[in-house]
């Protein structure tokens, strides 16, 4: 044997043992993952047969960048997305209401599967036009409205959505419509329920990435400050327990760092956090599974630009479960309930419900028993969202919301998820944003 192959041979040994301890070293950091990221997929994929609620683009994007599939139940998720959310987004469309996130949502989604993007239109004024056409002028729209009013007309969060979804498909983007946003997040500009809004530079970082990636001329500087910038912001928006944000911000402020070229540890805090909350089932909600199981299988949206759909497979089986019948428990808790209204004025309401109720339903009984409160409810991704109470309406076209705070603090929840498990005061203030 010579002294070169002995040396390579040597080298590869090295390469096999670093390898070995790296995979003991992920395992003894939670054996378990494999298993829970696979629950995760299954619920995620049963969701899919929920026939209630509209279906969800952002659940399909998920289910198709994960490694496993199941292709039937997947194409049949993708037919009602083709049929039942197209028809929900032209119906909007034609109301001449905001359109820009679930559009942008849509056209990911559609790519995610390889579908022909061309091949699906929609009509305005009897015009038949390609999606990836209405997107481009959406963003003009919104474009000309920051210019003018200093905001968009959705958010800056539908904003990097609507950059993020073009630039997957392969559109050139209108060097003005980024430059707005990398203002914005020079500027500080993404906020949430007065605190910034680790979601928004989530998603912008992934939205500014993505044309980084695809500029084949000189550099631009101030999109190169922009993604530094969030990165910083994203890392500094850490808190002690791991989350970056809170726990429903960080699988995407993980996926947004994956996407900028970090190293996110599978045993770090962030992905612990992330697994820790999985397994308390604070990811009951769908929506909530699809922006943070990418994170977890250290997948980002911005996979969707060279996605392939070829030789996948096709092993993820749905596993009859257990109907566990809950009761709730004969404990009544009771909740105060405070409304107050955009002139300032204050009413103030009690009941009482079976601890473990959600709010959506201590509202309800609330409704029932006493005739001077009301409440109606929009559905949005994420569920009801609360938007007319004791007949004021908290409209996004005067950026305004009704904000729901528990003994003071701001829900992370919407009103279907938060479940009232102590007595406390719930206050609904109509808040401008
Ligand atoms: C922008 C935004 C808002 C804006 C929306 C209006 C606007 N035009 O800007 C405002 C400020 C009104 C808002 C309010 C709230 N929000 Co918000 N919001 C977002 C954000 C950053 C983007 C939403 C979006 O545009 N999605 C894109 C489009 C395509 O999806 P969509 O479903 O059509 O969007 C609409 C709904 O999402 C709805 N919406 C916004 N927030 C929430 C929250 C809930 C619970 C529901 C049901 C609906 C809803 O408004 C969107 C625009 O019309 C998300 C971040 C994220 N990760 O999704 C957080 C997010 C959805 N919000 C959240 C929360 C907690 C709230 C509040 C409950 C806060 C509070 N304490 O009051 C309230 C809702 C109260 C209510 N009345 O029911 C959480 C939800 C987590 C969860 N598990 O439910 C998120 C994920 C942020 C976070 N990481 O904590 N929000």
């Amino acid at each position: 044997m010579t002294i070169k192959m002995m040396m390579m041979m040597m080298m590869m040994m090295m390469c096999i043992t670093a390898v070995l301890f790296d995979l003991t070293a992920a395992d003894t950091c939670d054996s378990d993952r494999h298993a829970l990221l696979l629950r995760l997929n299954q619920d995620l994929l049963r969701s899919t047969g929920n026939q209630e609620s509209l279906p969800n683009p952002s659940i399909h994007i998920a289910l198709r960048l994960s490694p496993q599939h199941n292709l039937v139940k997947e194409t049949q998720y993708l037919n009602q997305l083709k049929t039942k959310f197209h028809k929900d987004i032209q119906s909007t469309l034609d109301k001449r209401q905001p359109v820009l996130g679930r559009l942008a949502l849509y056209v990911m989604a559609l790519k995610a599967s390889c579908h022909d993007l061309s091949s699906v239109s929609l009509l305005t004024d009897e015009k038949s036009e390609p999606l990836l056409t209405h997107l481009k002028k959406q963003m003009e729209v919104e474009k000309d409205h920051i210019a003018f009013a200093h905001r968009p007309l959705t958010n800056y969060y539908q904003y990097s959505l609507g950059i993020l979804a073009l630039c997957v498909s392969g559109v050139r983007v209108n060097p003005h419509v980024s430059h707005k946003l990398t203002h914005a997040a020079l500027h500080n500009q993404f906020k949430h329920d007065d605190t910034v809004s680790v979601d928004t530079l989530a998603m912008a970082g992934m939205a500014l990435q993505c044309l980084k990636e695809g500029e084949t001329q000189v550099k631009n500087k101030d999109l190169e400050k922009a993604l530094t910038t969030i990165k910083q912001k994203l890392l500094e928006s850490q808190r002690a327990d791991g989350h970056l944000g809170n726990e429903f911000s960080t699988g995407l402020a993980v996926q947004a760092l994956l996407a900028m070229g970090n190293n996110v540890d599978e045993c770090g805090t962030s992905m612990t956090a992330l697994r820790s909350d999985a397994r308390k089932g604070s990811y009951h909600n769908a929506m909530a599974i699809s922006q943070t199981l990418p994170a977890l299988q250290q997948r980002s949206y911005l996979h969707l630009k060279n996605k392939e759909c070829l030789n996948e497979s096709d092993s993820l089986v749905l596993e009859p479960v257990k109907v566990v019948l809950s009761t709730l428990p004969d404990i009544h808790v009771q909740v105060n309930v405070e409304v107050v209204k955009a002139d300032g004025s204050s009413s103030n309401f009690q009941v009482n419900v079976p601890s473990g109720s959600s709010l959506f339903e201590s509202l309800t009984l609330l409704q029932r028993q006493q005739t001077d409160f009301k409440f109606e409810k929009e559905d949005s991704l994420w569920g009801p969202f609360l938007s007319v109470v004791n007949g004021e309406q908290a409209r996004q076209s005067d950026r305004r919301y009704w904000h729901i705070a528990s003994d003071g603090k701001g829900l992370s929840q919407g009103i279907k998820d938060y479940k009232i498990e102590a007595a406390q005061k719930i206050t609904i203030k109509n808040t401008a944003y």
